[in-house]
């Protein structure tokens, strides 16, 4: 197949690798419809796809992975800038040099018996200012058939890069050459965890990936291009990539806010990008579940846009109660990864509401259900259109972005932090950002589930470079001439009481967080000062039915011994991380923040 470009820098790097992958053959993708079903249809003959039940689920896939490549790959993922410095204590460093060497060793024939896949993608709408073009190489259908739900690809995208665009190189293999006649055969292929690699070059602006099939791993648009890279290039350009949702929130009036959100991986960004109210005449819909790329407007406000066309959701938890959009939208057209097979050739997960049909329930290691472990993988995915979710923006697309007027951070903490708390300026809202913790969740596999970690600005896995430079970004942001910043608020769906039991019932609910966020931004909530911030005046937050007035006064609680044994974890084992790197303003937050409390 002849090239549609001529774009020689392009043309050049598609040469040079297949001299080394040594394809069977290579095919330029044009995002059609013709070519997701012939990429369903290759999946379909290597026995690692099954068609789910055309009247239940139409056009839809289930696939099961490797039960060694479910998640991503923290200790296996790459920073390989020039410095150590330059990708800070947070991110592994490797000399670009010697992992570039170690990397060409497992690229060498890595494609033999497969067909090279050249992706043109477009993170954000196709010609957006605010967009970035990539271009990944994958020899995995299952990675094409992806990346047309999650990224823009095809012909268009070529067009815009025109002869001489800036694009950024995604090389991907899932590292299992087949031999003459060999094919896979139902066997997910990848490589062994020690030879995985997820690398970033950031100086080049380029993505090396080896031996993983799954997600972030694989899907380089998404963790690798528009968070690591894009991190770097924000840095750079002075703009803002992030791990966050951004949500339209309409009030009964009609007023709209926009609100974007960072929370760690599987904390429940999709549900409240989601959210269905539950007080009368708001509504809240969807701009993007995942990711978010600011930039500065002509009028000083941050602009929001979701690099993304689709959502990798986790799939256990989702439920008609817990997220009837993401159940519409996963309704038709979506690939499934490692959810269980019901009998009535449906997919089915713990927590989706509702128990399997009798029969057997195959499981996400594809063996008969035995009851006795989970059915479906903790971290099983949909890949779904954001156009069939009905709550979607009609924004969503916007190539302008949309207006960011608030900035929420937030992660799983069962104490001392309370539901909501605002913060008294930009400075303290970096503060808040930087300290962010969370119970772990089950999106990484090399990270241990149910400790609280530390991860600042929910980027943690996914800042390409020193997080104390990037605290710096964030600081750097807030003094720009002319700029109407978002109003800063850290929130907490999470605490726990005496009993374990969660306090806040958390889903639609929290609008009623979110409705004071609105009133905030627009000047008429009611508020009150305290050691750690603004936080809600009594009344101001109705409580959902059911609540009683105790849990409420606990939820809005400033446990003065949790915050100030908070800030001692955070100097002692958070901050002290970043050396010199460390903004000196983070540490007037952190002594000002302990004098008050302490007063
Ligand atoms: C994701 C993650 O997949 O954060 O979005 O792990
Ligand atoms: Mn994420």
């Amino acid at each position: 197949m002849s090239a549609p470009t001529s774009h020689a820098k392009l043309l050049n790097w598609v040469d040079e690798i297949a001299q080394m992958v040594t394809p069977d053959a290579i095919q330029w993708c044009d995002g059609s419809q013709g070519e997701y079903d012939r990429m369903i249809q290759l999946a379909l003959d290597a026995g690692l796809a099954t068609p789910l039940d055309p009247v239940k689920r139409p056009n839809s896939y289930l696939f099961r992975s490797d039960p060694s490549d479910v998640a991503r790959v923290e200790n296996r993922t790459y920073i390989a800038s020039t410095s150590p410095d330059n990708a800070g204590p947070t991110n592994n460093w490797i000399d670009p040099e010697v992992l570039k060497t170690t990397m060409r060793g497992l690229y060498k024939g890595c494609m033999a018996g497969r067909t090279l896949f050249v992706i043109p993608f477009s993170m954000g709408p196709v010609g957006s200012p605010i967009a970035k073009i990539g271009v990944e190489i994958t020899d995995s259908p299952y990675v094409v058939a992806n990346m047309h739900i999650m990224t823009r690809v095809g012909s268009g995208v070529l067009k815009v890069l025109g002869t001489d665009g800036e694009f950024v190189p995604c090389l991907h293999s899932v590292g299992k050459p087949l031999a003459s006649g060999e094919a896979d055969n139902g066997v997910w292929p990848c490589a062994p965890l020690d030879l995985k690699y997820i690398s970033h070059f950031p100086e080049e602006r380029m993505i090396w990936a080896y031996g993983s099939g799954y997600g972030g791993n694989a899907l380089l648009g998404k963790k690798c291009l528009a968070l690591r890279i894009a991190s770097v290039q924000a840095r750079d350009e002075g703009w803002l990539a992030e791990h966050m949702l951004i949500l339209k929130l309409t009030s009964p009036q009609g007023k709209v806010r926009f609100v974007a959100a960072a929370f760690p991986s599987a904390c429940g960004k999709t549900n409240l990008a989601m959210l269905v109210p539950t007080i009368a005449g708001w509504t809240v819909e969807t701009v993007g579940d995942d990711i978010a790329w600011m930039k500065f407007g002509a009028d000083g406000q941050l602009y929001a846009i979701n690099p993304e066309a689709g959502f990798f959701g986790v799939a256990p938890g989702t439920s008609m109660k817990s997220n009837p959009n993401a159940m519409k939208a996963i309704e038709r057209d979506t690939i499934f990864t490692n959810v269980a097979l019901t009998s009535d050739g449906d997919v089915w997960w713990e927590g989706i509401g509702y128990d399997p049909p009798s029969g057997e329930v195959v499981d996400w290691k594809g063996k008969s259900w035995q009851r006795t472990e989970a059915a479906a993988h903790a971290n099983s995915r949909f890949t779904a259109r954001a156009k069939n979710c009905p709550a979607i923006a009609a924004e969503w697309q916007d190539p302008a972005g949309v207006p960011i007027s608030a900035i929420l951070f937030g992660g799983r903490r069962p104490g001392t932090i309370p539901l909501i708390h605002q913060a008294r300026s930009w400075q303290h809202g970096v503060f808040l950002g930087s300290i962010v913790g969370s119970e772990v969740t089950a999106a990484a596999l090399d990270v241990q589930a149910g400790t609280v970690r530390r991860d600042p600005f929910a980027m943690l896995p996914f800042c390409g470079y020193h997080m104390g430079d990037y605290f710096a970004h964030w600081l750097r942001i807030g003094e720009t001439p002319g700029a109407k910043l978002p109003k800063i608020f850290c929130v907490n769906w999470f605490r726990k009481g005496a009993d374990g039991k969660f306090l806040w019932p958390g889903y639609g609910e929290n609008s009623r967080v979110l409705k004071w966020v609105f009133e905030q931004c627009e000047g008429t909530g009611q508020s009150i000062e305290t050691p750690i911030g603004i936080m809600p005046a009594p009344g101001a937050i109705d409580a959902p039915v059911g609540l009683t007035n105790a849990a409420m006064a606990e939820l809005l609680d400033v446990n003065r011994a949790g915050w100030l044994q908070e800030l001692d974890d955070v100097r002692t084992k958070h901050y002290n991380k970043f050396g010199d790197k460390l903004p000196s303003a983070l540490v007037a937050e952190l002594d000002a923040l302990q004098a008050r409390l302490a007063a």
